[in-house]
């Protein structure tokens, strides 16, 4: 047993390099054991296990940094770093994080999840570097799906222009969570499918593995050489023309090779692409064969790959309610066409992208792109609908303004993990969408309670112009009838009746705040439970008969509070020159951490005790 011994990479460094495969199989059976129970990223860690221990044994980190892309796929990393005996709590509240984390270890240069940051971060530190005059490698490592994002071509370009040492590992499987999309995709596996290019990489590491210490002129005789026989043989040179030196392919499953590689790519000056191939899934065969399922799995039995939980008798999540109407509301008006930057299965568009083939759009982890694409759609008469979780749709802030509202263009942002999403955590969570949204002129914000709301939603949107966004959490809901029917423009509506309190619930709060009802009329009090349903525009008049009405308003709503509809309802009050006593339940002004939904939910006062504690005022 390797992997109990290594407390740091200096422990790993002690393992001699032919018992790194024995290691490496050990990490795959820990990854496949703990994620088994917890849930998380499995096919991409298995997919980088050689290329991480490679990369820690050759260079001297955390002197040298490596910055991970997304950084879902970091397991090994943690393991390898002083993790291993905290991983089974990986994802678990108080526990490991899923992704790297700056407050976790010294090991893990940013807290990240979002994609296609990594080459600007490693860029950002070699000026830095060599501003202070220090000797530190930066080495930011990115997948194929990521690299299709527009801040990591913004970051080549510029890694082009300024010639700093830095080194870009270009993880390549083929797969974003779905397959990869896009030209560059397509251009990288040309690279992988080409013979020749092979036997010059060949040929170029027996050159440089000969060369003890690379001197300037042997260096510069090196480098033509390489240049020389690549020009012969590389499709395109894309990186190379933009003055980024290209490494590759390497197979990024045999350890002693990578370790090599890594040695020579280290004495090599300016910026530099190595390019690994790796298999998503490597070594767990369910995995293998479904690396889409297993990128982010739910708990599964070892044995056979299966979930270990199933989908509840007459429930679906409100993704599954979306995924229902859309494909419905689109037989009936061939204008819509459906958007996604690379989430076709989290979002549930899979089963209209078979449906309609012809008016589906994977455009890539590419949020900025994805959601100007649709601005051109609508501005020729289609009407987009774009499927988008809520804290990635933060990529696009400028585009909903400049390209969409300023238009006043029609389209749909379904944005879809709206509110606490648990275990990914504070990169995960989508809690600041109505705070960016609201302030933006002729947007209408919607928030249905039930997936058949949502459905409502929907058909409602498309009678208004302009920008509508519909958000829903990630959770179950009863599952429904697809019916026609619509709901009426800002307008809320009435639960229950009740009097003294009333509660005015966004989205799927209304299934707590209902709960709260019961409670607090056990107590004697009988609060009134309102659906907002819109947040833009509010339902004044509902506003201005309940600060007539009622002593006290409680807004229950899975926001950050600063800028969202609690905050619009004040500024109502405010300008109406009305005063009642209102209380905001939202998550406060702070990060919030990952573990269980339900248990965050309840940290944030946003369960029904805590509603109830609100109207009584112990809140
Ligand atoms: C801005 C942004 N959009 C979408 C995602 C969701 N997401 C997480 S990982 C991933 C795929 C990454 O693919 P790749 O970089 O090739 O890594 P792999 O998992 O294949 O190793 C996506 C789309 C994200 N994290 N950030």
């Amino acid at each position: 047993m390797y992997l109990e011994k290594i407390n740091s990479p200096r422990d790993l460094k002690k393992i001699a390099q032919k018992d790194l495969p024995s290691l490496a199989k050990e990490i795959r059976q820990k990854i496949v054991q703990v994620i088994s129970r917890n849930g998380g990223h499995l096919a991409s860690n298995l997919g980088v296990v050689e290329l991480t221990i490679a990369l820690h044994y050759v260079f001297d980190t955390p002197t040298d940094k490596i910055i991970w892309d997304v950084s879902h796929q970091a397991y090994t990393h943690k393991l390898l770093t002083g993790r291993y005996k905290k991983f089974d709590t990986i994802r678990q509240y108080n526990g490991l994080s899923g992704f790297t984390n700056k407050d976790e270890s010294i090991y893990d240069v940013m807290t990240c999840g979002h994609s296609s940051t990594s080459i600007s971060n490693a860029l950002g530190m070699a000026v830095a570097r060599d501003l202070k005059g220090t000797q530190e490698q930066l080495i930011a490592i990115i997948g194929d799906g990521s690299l299709s994002g527009g801040m990591a071509f913004e970051a080549l370009n510029y890694a082009g222009h300024l010639q700093k040492d830095m080194i870009i590992i270009l993880n390549s499987n083929e797969m974003a969570i779905s397959p990869s999309v896009g030209a560059l995709s397509k251009y990288l596996n040309r690279i992988l499918t080409n013979p020749l290019f092979d036997r010059t990489r060949e040929e170029l590491k027996e050159f440089l593995g000969k060369i003890p210490m690379v001197g300037p002129k042997v260096a510069e005789a090196a480098r033509r050489f390489e240049e020389g026989l690549k020009n012969l043989v590389v499709p395109g040179i894309f990186f190379e023309e933009i003055g980024i030196r290209y490494f590759g392919p390497i197979d990024g499953h045999d350890i002693n090779l990578a370790i090599r590689t890594l040695k020579d790519i280290k004495r090599i000056k300016g910026p530099k692409i190595v390019h690994f191939i790796t298999c998503k899934g490597k070594g767990y065969l369910p995995a293998e064969a479904e690396p889409a399922r297993f990128h982010s799995a739910k708990p599964f039995h070892i044995k056979d790959g299966t979930d270990k939980s199933k989908p509840k008798k007459g429930e679906l999540t409100f993704t599954g309610a979306f995924s229902k109407a859309i494909i419905e509301i689109a037989r009936h008006n061939s204008k819509i066409v459906a958007v996604t930057a690379a989430m076709p299965d989290g979002t549930g568009l899979r089963k209209f992208s078979s449906e309609f083939s012809d008016r589906f759009f994977d455009v890539g982890i590419a949020e900025q792109h994805g959601i100007g694409f649709c601005a051109g759609l609508a501005r020729a008469g289609f009407i987009p609908i774009i499927a988008i979780y809520s804290t990635f749709l933060q990529r696009a802030y400028d585009q909903l303004i400049h390209d969409i509202a300023l238009q006043n263009l029609k389209i749909i942002l379904a944005i879809d993990r709206a509110g606490i999403t648990g275990e990914d955590g504070p990169t995960h969570h989508g809690l600041y969408d109505l705070a960016y949204l609201r302030h933006i002129p002729n947007m209408v914000i919607m928030a249905p309670r039930s997936g058949e709301e949502l459905s409502l939603m929907l058909q409602t949107a498309l009678d208004i112009p302009g920008a509508i966004a519909i958000r829903y959490p990630k959770g179950e809901t009863k599952d429904f009838e697809f019916k026609k029917g619509k709901i009426e423009f800002g307008c809320s509506q009435v639960l229950e009746k009740g009097k003294e309190v009333a509660i005015v619930c966004v989205g799927d709060r209304a299934s707590a705040a209902i709960e709260a009802r019961r409670m607090l009329k056990e107590k004697g009090v009988e609060a009134e439970v309102i659906d907002a349903r819109f947040i833009k525009p509010l339902d004044e008049k509902m506003l201005e008969r309940l600060a007539k009405e009622f002593k006290k308003i409680i807004i229950v709503e899975e926001a950050c509070v600063r800028g969202s509809f609690g905050s619009a309802v004040l500024e109502f009050y405010e300008r109406k020159n009305l005063h009642p006593e209102v209380k905001l339940l939202g998550t406060p002004d702070k990060f919030i951490t990952h573990g269980d939904r339900e248990l965050l939910l309840k940290m944030c006062n946003l369960d029904a005790a805590d509603i109830t504690g609100a109207v009584l005022g112990k809140i």
